[in-house]
């Protein structure tokens, strides 16, 4: 190749979209909440006078007539087959085709076949030494992170590449990486093999990039947000002037433990996504989940609740342990414990983590379909139930937790009137309303709705947090990320 030496670039950046979220008859809204934050931080470390887009195939058709020079796609299983077309043809054309993230990470053999160079691990590090190999004309074939990972002094990520109109939650942002945990199923020992496992950004770099974000609402994407109990503190310190309202996710044991969740509150945490899995404590064990181990979820769901934090409840099914009943069991305690979204899933092992190779030890994985990996599906051998009473399990309890008649038994859980009729309106209107979500995306007027978000939190404006609660709290649970399985 040809160095570009000191001359611009012209760099596209890709997130394709898995299958169903590529299909423009039906986008889901939970496709179009958060923007690729991964791409607009390997943006930043371009140089001014570059030309750079990010194009996220969850918002927008990709447009395939352009002629970049360097094209950078991030890669998850779910949209890996997609991802690799992509590469393939602007491969095809003279450019030269970066694959990195999560799934390229697991499966680097297979990645490699259809790029000029893959990344391993998160690209802070890797991704500016590769932008120095290019530019010089010797970029190598492959980038491993490893010794040295920070988020120290890194430069604010590009949010000036992001259509903020096209999402509901323009304000989603991270300020950590990977999590103190290492639960089985996970991708995140796999990610960050090699290095650390969870760090943190600077707390005056993170207050400072959240005072760059218009609006009062934020979501937190990062893993686990009380992972580290000084970083945490301090950052909810600095943003109690702030006036923020906002949503994040957190293991178990860490709202129960101290009072950091109090401090979460008193800053404007008003949802959190909680990964329960599973009721069965053999289920945690055999999964490393030790952090739920003898957890009182009870006491989670309640200590949420007295603190006007809306609860969304992570649950799997099909763990070992899961037989015929794992799906009423956990659908009425969810119900009866007032949780007001749940997020369900059916087990799967992605490739690069423990839960992987122990069912490939076993003998029990049953497609090698990138596609089906998308908690949806059954692609392994379960113990004690047959894949499709799983499936089956696994609609019933999303059909049975939103039913009208659960949706009233849950928002009853809660004391006071005000409390109940909010849980129930948004629990309801929430998935009851995706026609609605469906045709905001196709007229392309999602952007009115997120001011219209952020007016109804603005409204609570000055009162107490107890107060507020009703107010605020309503179109918040909405929002859920699949994160943490
Ligand atoms: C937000 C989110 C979403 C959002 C939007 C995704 C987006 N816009 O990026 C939505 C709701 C659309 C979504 C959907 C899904 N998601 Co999701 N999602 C996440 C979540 C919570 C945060 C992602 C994020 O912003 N991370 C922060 C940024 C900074 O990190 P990053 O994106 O990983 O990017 C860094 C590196 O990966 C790397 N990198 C990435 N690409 C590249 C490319 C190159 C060339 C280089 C150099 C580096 C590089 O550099 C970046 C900086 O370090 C993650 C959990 C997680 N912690 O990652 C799950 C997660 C990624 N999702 C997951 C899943 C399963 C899904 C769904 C299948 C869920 C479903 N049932 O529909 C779909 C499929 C999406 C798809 N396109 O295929 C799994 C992926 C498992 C896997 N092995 O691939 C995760 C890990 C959750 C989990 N614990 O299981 N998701
Ligand atoms: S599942 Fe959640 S708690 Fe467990 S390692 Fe992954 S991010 Fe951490």
């Amino acid at each position: 190749m040809i160095a570009p030496g000191s001359r611009p670039l012209k760099v596209k950046f890709i997130l394709p979209a898995l299958k169903e979220a590529s299909d423009p008859q039906w986008r889901p809204i939970k496709y179009s909440l958060f923007p690729p934050l991964g791409l607009a931080t390997l943006a930043a470390y371009l140089r001014p006078e570059d030309h750079a887009v990010i194009s996220d195939e969850h918002v927008e058709p990709l447009q395939l007539d352009d002629a970049p020079e360097l094209v950078v796609i991030q890669v998850y299983i779910t949209n890996a087959y997609r991802a690799y077309r992509t590469a393939d043809l602007y491969r095809s054309r003279g450019a030269f085709v970066c694959l990195g993230g999560l799934h390229v990470t697991a499966l680097p053999e297979e990645a490699a076949v259809h790029a000029d160079c893959i990344f391993l691990g998160p690209g802070e590090q890797t991704f500016p030494f590769f932008l120095k190999d290019f530019r010089a004309g010797r970029p190598e074939r492959i980038y491993t992170s490893t010794t040295g990972r920070t988020l120290d002094r890194v430069p604010p990520i590009r949010r000036d590449l992001i259509r903020r109109a096209s999402y509901l939650v323009p304000n989603s942002i991270v300020v950590t990486r990977g999590c103190p945990q290492h639960c089985d199923f996970c991708y995140k020992d796999a990610f960050f093999q090699g290095g650390k496992g969870f760090y943190t950004q600077r707390v005056d770099d993170a207050l400072a990039e959240i005072a760059r974000l218009p609006g009062r609402h934020l979501y937190f994407l990062d893993d686990h947000l009380l992972g580290d109990r000084r970083f945490s503190e301090a950052l909810f310190e600095g943003m109690k002037g702030m006036r923020r309202l906002f949503q994040g996710a957190a293991t178990v044991d860490s709202i129960l433990r101290g009072n950091l969740i109090e401090h979460a509150a008193e800053a404007g945490l008003r949802s959190l996504f909680v990964g329960f899995e599973t009721l069965t404590p053999d289920n945690l064990r055999r999964s490393n989940k030790r952090q739920n181990l003898g957890r009182d979820y009870k006491a989670v769901a309640d200590r949420l609740h007295s603190l006007g934090i809306m609860i969304n409840g992570s649950f799997v099914f099909g763990m070992d342990d899961d037989g015929e009943d794992v799906f009423r069991r956990t659908v009425d305690w969810a119900v009866e414990r007032g949780i007001t979204t749940a997020t369900f899933h059916i087990q799967t092992p992605y490739p690069g983590t423990q839960l992987h190779a122990r069912m490939e030890r076993e003998g029990r994985m049953l497609t090698r379909d990138w596609n089906l990996y998308d908690t949806r599906h059954v692609v392994y051998q379960p113990t004690r139930l047959r894949p499709e009473a799983l499936k089956d399990g696994y609609d019933w309890a999303y059909r049975e937790f939103y039913r009208w008649e659960s949706i009233g038994r849950a928002a009853l859980h809660h004391g006071t009137l005000k409390h109940q009729a909010k849980h129930f309106f948004y629990a309801s209107g929430w998935k009851k309303s995706e026609p609605v979500w469906d045709l905001l995306i196709r007229a392309r007027q999602l952007a009115r709705v997120t001011p219209l978000l952020e007016a109804v939190l603005s409204r609570v404006t000055g009162r107490k947090p107890q107060q507020t609660r009703p107010a605020e709290a309503q179109l918040l649970p909405v929002i859920q990320p699949e994160t943490m399985v």
